[in-house]
């Protein structure tokens, strides 16, 4: 009752006294529970072991290795890295100790891009967290971890059941000394579509608040006017807006004239005059080839005075030569992943990219035993993800025609599949490229990737042809995301869209010509967490409110698993995955210094109801769960 008269108090709601101590701390604050927790997650791991977990082949447990994590040295003092150099200078002071730098610097993108790119962004808080440490002793000196944002967002509610926020502040405290960088959508913030002005402002604060210092901003169409609420917001955190460019074509053939070297130096010098602190170069899909890259980068030093980071992802092999030239040219930062999770539709490897520049000028600051210990712990931890994996297993240098990015490659082909046309896979790939042109050869990244892929699909399903779209098009009911894209809801592509297509798919309607956000109303943050107070009956952090704002459904329905198991992020993965084998025991650590003993002793017959008793031991007392059967 105290905490409820407080947390209704009007100048609570209202936010006249600082509660960032419930955003840090809501165990703080947890509410006398109804269900006791071992009860809630025997519950789960009973549900997971009698159906099985989405988008995981029904099995029995696997027997895992236990994964290498390096033992720490505790009375190492933690060496001081890119955060302090941040902290104590500020994000001008950061950039100036960038361009003094001549060793190529290096983000790992192993806790986002990477898994994100080979495992559909599956890997969960819980195995990032007993590595994160032991990462921050080893590799102190790399510019950043990519750690948050893009797809991690909306996958940890909706698939992991567990909250984004925690991972970020989670991981911060365990890794006090490089910079956390994440991937924002600019105006899409870590969705899909755009969002308020105020609900970008609001995120980016709370991020960087929980712990974000660079913020790679990018916009699916690289439409600059879509990006400059995000740049400002990050400058306004007094964090590192880093714009990106979002490479696509091909600067060195002449038919592709479109993106073209000067295309790319306009946009490097907007984004500079826009108060970039970095200029990144996205290679979301892998297409810019070495002798490009060098080019590239040769110019793009020549146009700008920014640092330049560049990111790309393997999938065709050249990664690594891609690198290569682009250090030549002077690229200050590359985006790379620990080699186990390295390669393919992910990032070049580190370890790789080490003994590629041994001994040149720009050889990296970094730790070649370490890269290889690190390794081998995500080595071990991938093996629980097998069921996530893409399939692929050799490069494919074919994403020169598609040019699909890498982190959609299995998306799509899991949606193909969901809609049957699995079988009819080089088809879709093949109509990927063709919507391209047909939609007049746009960026094809989140989100604007995803409609180009919901198109393709449409079209194989339908057996649609170019002509039949233009022709036909006034009967066909189109993906409501291709509406949404021809009506200027993700905003603009360079060069507009192709009247006639954008007339048959908009059936007469206009489309809009500014910028989304400023059509949109604000969301009242106040009303919302009223709002959410009164259904979730818990206090209400700014991350909840924020995660609601983004995500209405997926945060609901989160709350309500929440509800129903209470907090499984404690679980180990293969326990997660795939519940738990007859006799098996395992140990919960549901708080620090707080383990539970759970064993399986057995699995009931089916009843006539459909459901199921499985018997458990809670710390050697007998417990019992009742399960519907699925199957
Ligand atoms: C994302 O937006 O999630 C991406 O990784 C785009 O490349
Ligand atoms: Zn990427």
């Amino acid at each position: 009752p105290f905490l409820e008269n407080v947390v209704k108090h009007e100048n609570f709601i209202t936010g006249q006294y600082d509660t960032s101590f419930i955003d840090t701390t809501p165990e703080l604050f947890i509410f006398p529970i109804r269900k006791d927790r071992g009860t809630k997650m025997l519950s789960y791991i009973g549900n997971v072991t009698v159906n099985g977990f989405p988008g995981v082949e029904k099995k029995k447990k696997p027997v895992f290795q236990k994964p290498r994590v390096p033992a720490l040295d505790v009375k190492k003092e933690f060496q001081p890295g890119t955060k302090q150099i941040l902290d104590q200078h500020g994000a001008d002071g950061l950039v100036n100790w960038v361009k003094d730098q001549k060793s190529v610097l290096l983000t790992d993108t192993t806790f986002r891009d990477a898994h994100q790119s080979l495992l559909a962004t599956r890997v969960r808080t819980n195995d990032l967290k007993q590595i994160a440490a032991p990462t921050s002793q080893l590799l102190p000196d790399m510019f950043s971890y990519e750690m948050w944002g893009g797809a991690t967002f909306d996958v940890a509610y909706r698939f992991l059941k567990e909250d984004p926020w925690n991972r970020l502040l989670t991981l911060r405290e365990r890794i006090p000394n490089v910079l956390f960088q994440m991937l924002l959508r600019a105006s899409n913030a870590v969705g899909y579509k755009n969002y308020p002005d105020n609900v970008i402002r609001e995120f980016v604060e709370k991020s960087a608040f929980a712990g974000i210092d660079v913020f790679r901003i990018f916009d699916s169409l690289n439409w600059i006017k879509g990006m400059e609420v995000a740049i400002d917001a990050v400058r306004q955190s007094g964090k590192i807006a880093e714009a990106a460019i979002c490479y696509t074509g091909d600067i060195d053939d002449p038919t592709r004239t479109k993106y073209d070297i000067d295309y790319y130096k306009n946009m490097a010098k907007e984004l500079e005059a826009s108060g970039a602190h970095i200029l990144a170069i996205k290679d979301m899909a892998g297409l810019l080839k070495p002798q490009s890259a060098y080019r590239l980068i040769s110019e793009l030093k020549d146009t700008v005075s920014l640092p330049i980071h560049l990111h790309t992802h393997d999938t065709s092999g050249n990664g690594i030569y891609t690198y290569a030239r682009a250090v030549e040219a002077g690229v200050d930062i590359v985006d790379t992943a620990l080699s186990t999770m390295s390669g393919l539709t992910s990032q070049p490897s580190a370890n790789t990219l080490y003994y590629a520049l041994k001994g040149t000028e720009r050889e990296p600051n970094v730790n070649i035993d370490s890269l290889e210990t690190l390794s081998h712990y995500w080595e071990d931890v991938r093996k629980y993800y097998t069921d996530f994996e893409s399939g692929m297993m050799s490069p494919h240098s074919e994403v020169y025609k598609h040019e699909m990015p890498g982190g959609q490659y299995s998306n799509l082909q899991q949606q193909a599949k969901a809609v049957g046309l699995g079988h009819r896979w080089e088809e879709v790939k093949d109509m990927y490229a063709r919507v391209n042109h047909l939609f007049g050869d746009i960026v094809k990244v989140t989100p604007s990737s995803k409609v180009v892929g919901d198109m393709a699909l449409f079209m194989v399903q339908n057996d649609l042809s170019e002509t039949d779209v233009l022709e036909k098009g006034e009967k066909i009911d189109f993906p409501d995301s291709v509406v949404e894209l021809f009506e200027g809801s993700l905003g603009q592509p360079h060069g507009g869209f192709p009247k006639e297509l954008q007339s048959v798919i908009l059936k007469g309607r206009n489309p809009l010509t500014v910028r989304p956000g400023e059509l949109l109303d604000d969301v009242d943050f106040t009303a919302l967490k009223e709002k959410l107070f009164e259904d979730l009956e818990r206090p209400v952090t700014s991350f909840d409110a924020l995660g609601y704002a983004l995500y209405p459904k997926v945060f609901m329905e989160y709350a309500r698993t929440m509800d129903q198991f209470g907090d499984i992020s404690v679980l180990d993965t293969p326990t997660f995955l795939f519940g738990m084998r007859l006799g098996e025991e395992i140990e919960v650590e549901i708080e620090t210094g707080k383990t539970l003993i759970v064993k399986l002793v057995s699995i009931g017959q089916a009843q006539a109801d459909g459901t199921r008793i499985v018997y458990f031991e809670l710390n050697g007392q007998a417990r019992e769960v009742v399960i519907k059967d699925e199957s």
